[in-house]
């Protein structure tokens, strides 16, 4: 009998502008290492395709092209990953796979699905839900939460006992030993079962990301580290950890926050030196969280790496501190201001001042580390003050020369956080059902622009400071990268 094989993919978004710097797939990378470390070992009777399906938009062929891929790579289970309004992209491609290869089985998992399995979401958005959906059940098992072990024994026994089987396996507690925290949903006959399985997830136990799927042209995506005729630096993202320790209420991301040694991240490091990577972007979202930062920076600068990472403005206050990332190799940070405002970064919770804007950013110019920054507009507690500020404070900065890059984002409901989840009881209002109600001029101009906002965030209150913002800073917006390509971008 011949083996089977598995192909794995991040479901396209609808929004159709550039990404701010690159298209790595993380999310589904993170979730496959396990499995495909053993697969390469010989562990696990089963192949992989080699080509990953990673179309940076949705385009009218996308339909078509996976299943080009399908009809290629002939897989018998297909793992895919969604985040945001992917997951509408996600349904449609899964109708398509059901209609032409029934026998596939479908595996999806990654950020947005774990907002679209929240009950309150399944019962309020049922066009979401994919296993009750007009033509039946669309997929086969979703998995919420932390995804990597769980793929690889769903993987593992669909390709040695079958997909029900496998069900009842999970129903009959042959799941609970699974590691990571999370929950396997599936359906057998006319019920849907949603099993939850908690245990520790040593990050220190879990292989290193399988870069071999991606090609070799992704490493110069990266537009921030350039060598010193300006072209692109092999540069891959990385994290050094899980999770955020505040809470801002418009974001999903938050505990439980989880570490990995420094000794797993050097080793890492030191493939990549190998393969001729010479940047390395941390996609934590604050690298302060994790208390080895520092002597991680001094190590990976020793082996030869630049470094960017993201962080907040209230861990960059102290110029030593600063200095000493730079000495350690730190060229590049990205820090969110939201806006230049102390009533609205008290409204969203975001634990900042407006003093320590301007300070962090002094900073950050003394010490020479280059900054991209974002803005976030659409928020209930704004006013034309605070926008005016804002939009004024960039000008200022980018005018000088400080901030290299601005990220300019809509406020946008997402089930999972905390201003996301207060509306859980409001039918009809956000109606996440019918994907991205925004597709178009002028809320596209921003990051999320497509999603939900706040009912006052209309057309003309969008275009108005879409407008102001290409007038003051048209070169800086990463929405309009195509300005900002390297040599060999
Ligand atoms: C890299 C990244 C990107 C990359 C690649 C996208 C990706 N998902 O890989 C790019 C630059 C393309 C990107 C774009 C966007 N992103 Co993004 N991105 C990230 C980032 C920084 C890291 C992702 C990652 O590697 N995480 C680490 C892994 C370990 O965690 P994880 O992603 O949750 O994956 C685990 C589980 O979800 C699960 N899992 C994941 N996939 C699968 C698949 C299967 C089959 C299974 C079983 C399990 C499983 O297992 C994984 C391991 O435990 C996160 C923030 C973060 N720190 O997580 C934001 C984040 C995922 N992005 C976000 C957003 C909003 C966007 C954009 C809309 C931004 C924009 N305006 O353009 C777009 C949308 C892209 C799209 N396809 O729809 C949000 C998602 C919000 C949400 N809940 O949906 C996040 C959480 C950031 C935030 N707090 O706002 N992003
Ligand atoms: S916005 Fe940034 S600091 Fe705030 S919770 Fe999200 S990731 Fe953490």
């Amino acid at each position: 009998m011949s083996k089977g094989k598995i192909l794995f993919g991040l479901a396209p978004t609808m929004d159709p502008h550039d990404r701010f710097f690159n298209c790595y797939p993380g999310s589904i990378l993170h979730a496959i290492s396990p499995l495909v470390d053993d697969i390469d070992q010989g562990k696990i009777a089963l192949e992989y395709s080699p080509a990953l399906f990673n179309a940076r938009n949705v385009r009218e062929t996308t339909i078509d092209d996976f299943l080009g891929i399908i009809d290629t790579e002939k897989p018998s289970i297909v793992a895919m990953s969604s985040t945001f309004d992917s997951w509408h992209v996600a349904l449609k491609l899964s109708k398509a796979l059901r209609q032409k290869r029934p026998e596939v089985v479908v595996i999806h998992g990654g950020p947005y699905l774990d907002e679209v399995l929240e009950p309150w979401v399944r019962r309020r958005m049922p066009r979401l839900d994919p296993f009750e959906s007009e033509y039946g059940s669309l997929i086969d098992f979703a998995v919420a939460g932390d995804g990597e072990y769980a793929l690889r024994e769903l993987a593992k026994d669909i390709s040695k006992i079958g997909k029900e089987e496998t069900m009842r396996k999970i129903l009959d507690n042959g799941y609970q030993n699974v590691s990571g925290r999370g929950i396997i949903s599936f359906k057998l006959g006319d019920d849907t079962h949603h099993i939850n399985f908690s245990n520790p997830l040593d990050l220190n136990q879990i292989p290193p990301v399988p870069r071999h799927l991606l090609p070799a042209s992704s490493m110069y995506d990266f537009d921030c580290f350039k060598d010193s005729k300006g072209f692109r630096l092999e540069t891959v993202t990385m994290i050094s950890h899980r999770g955020c320790k505040n809470r801002c209420v418009f974001c999903s991301e938050g505990l439980p926050y989880q570490q990995r040694s420094l000794e797993h991240i050097l080793a890492e490091a030191k493939k990549l030196k190998e393969m001729g990577v010479k940047a390395i972007f941390f996609d934590d979202s604050t690298i302060q969280d994790d208390d080895n930062h520092m002597r991680m920076f001094h190590e990976l600068h020793k082996l030869g790496f630049e470094m960017g990472a993201l962080t907040r403005f209230d861990m960059i206050q102290d110029y030593s501190h600063v200095a000493e990332m730079r000495k350690n190799g730190v060229v590049y940070l990205y820090v969110a201001i939201e806006q230049y405002d102390d009533g609205v970064l008290s409204g969203m919770l975001k634990n900042i001042h407006v003093y320590q804007i301007d300070r962090g950013l002094d900073n950050l110019m003394k010490a020479g580390i280059r900054v991209g920054v974002s803005i976030l507009f659409g928020l209930p507690y704004e006013t034309p003050e605070s926008v005016k500020r804002t939009l004024d404070y960039i000008r200022r900065r980018v005018a000088t020369d400080d901030i290299q890059y601005v990220s300019m984002s809509l406020f946008s409901y997402h089930p999972r956080t905390p201003e996301g989840s207060k509306n859980s009881g409001s039918v009809n209002h956000f109606d996440f059902n019918n994907g991205p109600p925004n597709l178009r001029y002028p809320f596209l101009g921003f990051e999320e622009g497509s999603w939900y906002h706040p009912d006052f965030v209309t057309e003309d209150y969008a275009r108005d400071i879409l407008v102001q913002a290409n007038e003051m800073f048209v070169h800086r917006l990463v929405r309009n990268m195509e300005m900002h390509r390297g040599k060999n971008g």
